[in-house]
């Protein structure tokens, strides 16, 4: 309780010491999950329109590889500077909790988007990652589900399919997992989902993963990527296998390089997320929560599903991810 009270008033200090700068001074800084994702690139995009609209700056800095071992000495540098908000993808729902403490402590706003800490129901007074104001994000169980529809579609709703993730303790991620599996459990009992393969954001990894995995169930009928890496990987494993016409590929995220695969068959769907309109709504959060505004603890984003039936579509264009 002592913390809720300290930071809500650190937050209101940090509100009105804010009201009495000009917009050219405020500095908001966002820390994607790595530098070179097309998601988090699309994402700072989008947050630097909104910067652009509100005369502010965003910083965009983070590590090159999804990893809070690397992420947290790019946070305490960040800390260091003070900017007047943070917004941040945390790449561990566990251990960023103490590093983005620092930063609350230290009296700057916290945003998380994208991933969240602890739970992610952010200011109802429970748990140990709870001072973050808001979260900002697509409704990932909900396109976990998604994709376990499209995938049962697809393969007519019996056969062998596996999820292809990056690696437990991501909120995003695992969320994903957790709603494509209960979609299958309640909805497709004829469909059997293996274990998970996890491949630590390395493509490579998640293609010879699908290698492994097809010499162990030659009938395998689908993949799952629950993220880009994941995706591009288990895309790459099923057509250097030969499996393009036996295996359906459903793709979390939607770079140019999964999308380019749909006319040809080899991904049969890419989700796209919405990553610019999470930056956009991040940024407008922490600058209305600096001029004394009250802001939802939480914003959904939206989804875009892409195939055959969509991708030549002009419409469609605007949500592959910026590279
Ligand atoms: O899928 C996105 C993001 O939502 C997730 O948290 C981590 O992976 C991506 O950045 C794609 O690589």
């Amino acid at each position: 309780m002592r913390n809720i009270i300290t930071s809500a008033a650190l937050a209101c200090a940090m509100a009105t010491a804010a009201l009495a700068q000009d917009a050219k001074d405020v500095t908001i800084a966002l820390v994607p999950g790595l530098t070179t994702d097309a998601f988090y690139i699309t994402m700072n995009r989008g947050a630097q329109a909104a910067a652009e609209a509100l005369g502010i700056t965003v910083d965009f800095q983070g590590a090159e590889e999804f990893d809070p071992v690397l992420q947290t000495p790019v946070l305490d540098a960040v800390i260091g500077r003070g900017p007047d908000a943070i917004l941040i993808a945390p790449t561990d729902s566990t251990q960023m909790i103490e590093p983005l403490r620092r930063a609350s402590d230290a009296g700057i706003p916290v945003i998380t988007v994208d991933t969240f800490i602890d739970d992610g129901m952010y200011q109802d007074g429970g748990g140990d990652g709870d001072f973050p104001l808001a979260y900002i994000a697509s409704d990932n169980i909900g396109g976990g589900r998604m994709a376990a529809r499209y995938m049962a579609d697809k393969i007519g709703a019996t056969g062998q399919v596996y999820v292809a993730n990056l690696r437990p303790g991501v909120s995003t991620t695992d969320q994903r997992e957790e709603g494509f599996k209960a979609e299958m459990a309640e909805n497709f009992p004829d469909i059997e989902v293996l274990e998970t393969q996890y491949n630590e954001n390395d493509a490579s990894l998640a293609a010879s993963q699908f290698q492994a995995v097809l010499a162990r169930n030659p009938d395998i009928k689908g993949v799952f990527g629950a993220n880009l890496f994941s995706a591009l990987g288990a895309g790459n494993g099923v057509e250097s296998a030969g499996k393009i016409d036996d295996v359906t590929v459903v793709a979390f995220d939607a770079p140019a390089s999964i999308v380019n695969n749909i006319s040809s068959g080899l991904v049969d769907a890419a989700i796209a997320q919405h990553p610019a309109e999470i930056g956009y709504f991040g940024v407008m959060a922490a600058y209305a929560n600096l001029t004394g505004e009250s802001i939802p603890t939480s914003i959904g984003t939206g989804f875009t599903v892409i195939d055959a039936g969509n991708v030549d579509d002009e419409a469609t264009k605007k949500f592959i991810y910026s590279e």
